[in-house]
């Protein structure tokens, strides 16, 4: 599957630079190019030029609003994001245009953090500008929530994290939700917490994108996870993770290749990977309520067999009972047992209903300050006055 990929903001152009990272590592790795081209969108110069992997040329690292901001963020207010989205959003969809082997694109992805002003504000905006403009190539989010401390601290990062759920939900075809508080490290520091992080958001995406890719038979499963899976399997609010079980040589290996030793661990090592990416889940969600699910197996083809494919199904059908499930296998990966999990489509997620109800009742303190009454009002009612910005 090949991507253009759009990062907006600070946290938005962190991680599509490591998406940048990921297709260096494709194609030295692989001989695979999985990006069709990136771009870094933000009104503050000085973060743009912290990037290190997305091209320095101004149309892929492209500074909006400069008059309005003098180069310097919007401060946190997503209200602003949105308004430069909406005045510079010609010279973005410029620069994508003329973006390297648009023809061979299957989907657009815009990262953004939802507690900012520019990428929160902006991300809305673009998805139903590209949405407009690209009919039938489907737009995808990446969504960063804010670590706990940050909700706790600032009243502004709950509204704007609730405007931006609520106006991309609206426009974009799936919203990856990355829950930053799921991945903290007490013993690291901020930097290298983002950083970390930023690399754990991108991973499960790199078999995910490079099985498609593959054009060698021997590099091809015996149920090959294309575009059109992944496709099919993105809607709505959607978690991913990925895990991973190492494979170690037997020094004496076992001279009969069915002994049923081999045959255990092989399928062992499957399901512990698939535990781990569903307890690395980017968002911690309640698995019963996804209405599509994907798994891929990427393994050497040695450790790959029916047996495994078919106990992941079951793992997974346990676990997700109410989804949709599509599966591929992947013969490439050396050494390690690796199963990438998506969960989408979700019908409740508690975590997003949480930040909706507590911007109700910022919004109602407000309104209760300039003398109008909630008092009687359906909370339905009142989830229509937080803003949307599109
Ligand atoms: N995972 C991750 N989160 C980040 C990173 N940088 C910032 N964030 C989070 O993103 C939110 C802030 O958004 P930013 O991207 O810094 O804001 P912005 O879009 O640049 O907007 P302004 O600076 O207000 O103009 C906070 O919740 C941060 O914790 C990053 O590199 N990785
Ligand atoms: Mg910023």
């Amino acid at each position: 599957m090949k991507l253009i990929v759009m990062g907006l903001g600070q946290c938005g152009g962190r991680i599509a630079d490591r998406f940048a990272w990921l297709n260096k590592r494709a194609k030295v790795v692989r001989g695979l190019n999985v990006i069709a081209d990136i771009f870094a969108i933000n009104t503050d110069i000085a973060d743009l030029s912290g990037l290190s992997n997305i091209k320095a040329d101004c149309k892929h690292r492209i500074v909006v609003g400069g008059r309005k901001t003098g180069g310097h963020g919007v401060g946190k207010i997503s209200e602003l994001g949105a308004e430069i989205a909406r005045e510079d959003g010609d010279k973005i969809i410029d620069a994508v245009r003329s973006a390297e082997q648009f023809p061979e694109t299957d989907a657009f992805l815009l990262i953004a953090g939802a507690a900012g002003g520019t990428g929160s504000g902006a991300i809305g905006v673009l998805t139903r500008f590209l949405k407009d403009r690209y009919v039938g190539k489907p737009i995808y989010n990446i969504i960063v929530l804010p670590f706990r401390q940050e909700e706790t601290s600032e009243a502004r990062t709950i509204y704007n994290t609730a405007i931006c759920l609520k106006s991309v939900y609206l426009v974009a075809d799936a919203i990856v939700l990355i829950d930053n508080q799921r991945y903290i490290r007490k013993d690291y520091s901020i930097a290298e917490n983002l950083a970390r992080i930023n690399a754990r958001v991108v991973e499960p995406f790199y078999n995910l994108l490079c099985a498609g890719e593959e054009t060698k038979p021997k590099y091809i499963g015996s149920k090959m996870l294309d575009a059109g899976d992944i496709i099919q399997t993105l809607a709505g609010w959607t978690a991913i993770g990925v895990g991973k079980s190492l494979i170690r040589r037997r020094k004496f290996p076992l001279k009969d290749k069915t002994h049923f030793k081999d045959k255990m661990t092989e399928t062992n090592k499957g399901v512990h990977a698939m535990d781990r990416a569903l307890s690395e889940l980017s968002l911690t969600c309640d698995p019963k309520n996804a209405r599509r699910a994907l798994y891929l197996l990427s393994a050497p083809a040695g450790e790959m067999n029916m047996d495994v494919m078919k106990e992941l199904g079951d793992n997974l059908r346990a676990i997700a009972p109410n989804a949709l499930i599509r599966s591929g296998d992947y013969p490439r990966q050396k050494r390690a047992v690796d199963v990438s999990v998506i969960l989408s489509d979700f019908s409740a997620l508690g975590k997003v209903t949480n930040y909706f109800t507590k911007a109700i009742d910022l919004i109602a303190v407000i309104k209760a300050r300039q003398g109008l009454h909630y008092a009687n009002r359906e909370v339905e009612e009142i989830f229509n006055d937080i803003p949307v910005l599109l």
